[in-house]
């Protein structure tokens, strides 16, 4: 389907692939006596895609099944970066602001309230979003607006489940995600760069796409807070900041909602916010992106992908102009 192989990828185990810790901790042990020249590149190759993924704990472990039709070949960002260096400003501006504050957060016990217009509105916990769909690992690209990238192995399943279980009206055209604002755990609401809560939104028909992920988990565990636990969407052909974190709330709605970017900058963040190399940010080029974990000094920059590389969203635009509706 859509996902290539992309020519620098090396071809990745899953996280259920991969051999348990105590075994990888030793062949590790005995990989670090050889020479780097003399490890043939296969090796190489196997070991950072294993030193990407995390060990969690038996309490944390999520256990999913890959989805090969939704994996992206290049290398997975490594866990560590992954879950240091994230832009959730509940917490705090600065990248590492999320990773230090937001482990107070209590995920548990968790509702999302699911309201609008639909015929069957509910209230969801964590165990009936769980147990909603199956749930399967899926390796995408993530892009921020800012102009760096990372490969995440997520968990979750797509949203189109949720939606179909709730039956929309024929008045619902959009879905609004409203997320957790409380100061009380987050020191960052109640600055004023954004209005709280963090709203985002999608058309109902980009909601539907198989590849709109509802998610639970990433690297073989639940989500750790700062990348927005208990639950979060992930929608990779759209720039980072609409994949929501920490969603209390879904609505749908009969006109566009309001979103906490386009809000506080509208001519900035548009509220369709595709990845698209071609328009410009007002203040910088998108044209290119920086891997996050590959930023050495000559590392060159990667091309950024038209829809981020998901090209058979296309046809969810199909006669519009992006650069007006950007
Ligand atoms: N609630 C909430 N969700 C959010 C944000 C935020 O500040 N608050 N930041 C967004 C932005 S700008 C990005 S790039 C992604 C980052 O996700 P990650 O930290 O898991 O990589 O989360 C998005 N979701
Ligand atoms: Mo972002």
């Amino acid at each position: 389907m859509l996902i290539k192989r992309n020519p620098n990828g090396i071809d990745l185990p899953f996280a259920s692939e991969i051999t348990p810790r105590a075994v990888f901790e030793s062949r590790r042990s005995f990989i670090k006596q050889l020479s780097v020249g003399a490890l043939a590149g296969g090796a190489i190759a196997d070991m950072l895609v294993r030193e990407a993924f995390a060990q969690p704990s038996d309490a944390r472990k999520l256990v999913a099944a890959p989805n090969s039709s939704y994996r992206v070949m290049d290398k997975p960002t490594a866990y560590k970066d992954a879950t240091t260096y994230n832009n959730f400003y509940e917490f705090g501006t600065d990248k590492s602001d999320p990773a230090q504050y937001a482990g107070a957060m209590k995920t548990s016990p968790w509702t999302v309230a699911v309201e609008g217009e639909i015929k069957k509105p509910l209230t969801l916990d964590l165990d009936a979003l769980r147990k909603l769909a199956p749930l399967e690992e899926r390796i995408y690209r993530l892009r921020c607006v800012e102009g760096w990238s990372m490969v995440i192995p997520w968990i979750g399943y797509s949203l189109s489940n949720l939606i179909r279980k709730v039956e929309p009206t024929g008045n619902a055209k959009y879905i609004e995600f409203t997320t957790l604002a409380d100061r009380k755990q987050m020191p960052g609401v109640g600055s004023p760069v954004l209005e709280w809560p963090y709203v985002e939104g999608l058309r109902l028909d980009e909601a539907n796409h198989p590849l709109a992920l509802l998610t639970l988990g990433m690297y073989g565990e639940v989500l750790p807070n700062q990348n927005g636990a208990p639950v979060r969407v992930v929608v990779p052909w759209k720039y980072g900041f609409k994949s929501a974190k920490s969603i209390v709330r879904i609505r749908f709605t009969k006109d566009q909602p309001r979103t906490a970017w386009n809000i506080s900058a509208p001519r900035e963040y548009g509220f369709y916010a595709n990845v698209n190399p071609e328009v410009d940010h007002p203040r910088w080029s998108q044209a290119s992106e920086r891997r996050i974990g590959e930023d050495g000094f000559f590392t060159r920059k990667r091309k950024t992908l038209m829809f981020n590389g998901y090209s058979d969203v296309a046809s969810l635009y199909t006669g519009m102009d992006l650069k007006k509706f950007f």
